[in-house]
């Protein structure tokens, strides 16, 4: 599959000096570099970390060509417009995306997830991100549902993908396969397997999260260039969590997603919490005190709101083929957003 040519030279300045940023940024510069452009070490482990984003940390994995992603509780909202925490949001996020990724694995999708290292961690193989946010939606909701003006939770006539220019400071702009091609930021043959790879994800997820009552509105993915020699391929990186699906409640349309957060509604962990145990994720002790029918009982409303108080008790011990050693300190700097 062809790479598509750098694209130096062929851009107007200003953006030719953010995608710039943006490839060194993502695709792990030789010299790290943290928020303050300054070389970070984490203090107690003395590794490298790579760069610190809104809602992980990257530090140098154990071998040439990992890296380690730290899920932080760090939450953020409208490019990071909105900022906040939520308490154990990382640990859950750590264990859903490994759970979704070696599922995903198996059905023959490609993904940088190599193994969970630990409750905030997972090893992954580093890639060079491409710069799209990948969108795939099967219900109109946020920002399709206020562009066209339909009513949130209309089924769409068929899947949509859409891109997005993966840039903060331009909040993300909805681009087409043309400004894609255009700018170099992916070849053709690579958007056809983004496609390809994300409409198969949206199938087998769709399904998966409808075999525990939960309807799959839509969701966004990130992936990346796995180089071996000249040639790449592209593979699923980041993470898929609640912090980048819409996932509703399939009776009572309760959100148990990020729009608990972006929308103020509370009872965010008790959301997060909630895929967990659906997904088989938390013991049955854990899950008991999770349930969201005795939540409202016990607070006597409606989901929330929690404001984001209490972690998760405990997460994952079910057997997950992973070796465990103890979580890591917190972050040695404060977050960047
Ligand atoms: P953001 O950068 O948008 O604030 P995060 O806080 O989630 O997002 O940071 C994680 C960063 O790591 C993201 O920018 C993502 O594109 C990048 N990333 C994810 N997986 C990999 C990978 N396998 N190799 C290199 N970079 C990755
Ligand atoms: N998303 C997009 N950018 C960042 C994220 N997390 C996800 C949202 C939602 C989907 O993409 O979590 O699941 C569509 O978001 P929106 O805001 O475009 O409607
Ligand atoms: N991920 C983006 C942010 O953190 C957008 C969003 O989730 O609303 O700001």
């Amino acid at each position: 599959m062809a790479t598509p040519p750098r694209a130096a030279g062929v851009l107007p300045c200003p953006l030719q000096a953010r995608i710039g940023h943006a490839q060194t940024m993502f695709s792990a510069p030789p010299t790290p570099q943290g928020p303050s452009g300054v070389a970070q070490e984490d203090r107690m482990t003395r590794r490298r970390q790579i760069y610190e984003g809104k809602a992980k940390i990257l530090y140098e994995g154990p071998e040439p060509g990992t890296i380690i992603q730290y899920f932080k509780d760090d939450a953020t909202a409208f490019n990071a417009q909105k900022k906040g925490t939520i308490s154990g949001k990382g640990v859950l996020n750590n264990r859903i995306s490994e759970h979704v990724f070696t599922l995903l694995g198996l059905i023959g999708i490609p993904t940088h997830f190599i193994r969970r290292l630990n409750m905030r961690e997972q090893l992954v193989r580093q890639v060079e991100i491409i710069p799209i946010e990948v969108v795939v939606r099967n219900v109109a909701a946020g920002s399709i549902a206020k562009r066209f003006g339909i009513e949130e939770g209309t089924m769409l006539p068929r899947t949509i993908i859409e891109y997005y220019y993966k840039d903060d400071a331009l909040g993300d702009p909805l681009v087409t396969d043309e400004h894609i091609a255009a700018f170099g930021w992916a070849s053709q043959d690579e958007m056809h397997d983004i496609a390809d790879m994300a409409i198969r994800v949206n199938d087998f997820m769709a399904g998966m999260f409808a075999g525990v009552g939960i309807r799959l509105v839509d969701f966004k993915l990130e992936f990346g260039r796995l180089y071996d020699g000249d040639f790449a391929r592209v593979i699923l990186a980041d993470e898929i969590s609640p912090d980048g699906c819409r996932l509703w409640d399939m009776k009572s349309g309760d959100k148990l997603d990020k729009d608990r957060f972006r929308r103020d509604l509370g009872g965010e962990v008790e959301a997060y919490q909630e895929v967990a145990r659906r997904l088989g994720l938390l013991t049955e002790d854990e899950s008991a005190v999770l349930d969201l029918d005795e939540h409202r009982k016990a607070r006597g409303q409606t989901v929330g709101p929690a404001g984001g108080k209490g972690g998760p008790t405990m997460v994952p011990t079910e057997a997950p083929p992973v070796t465990m050693v103890p979580d890591p300190p917190p972050p040695a700097t404060p977050p960047s957003t």
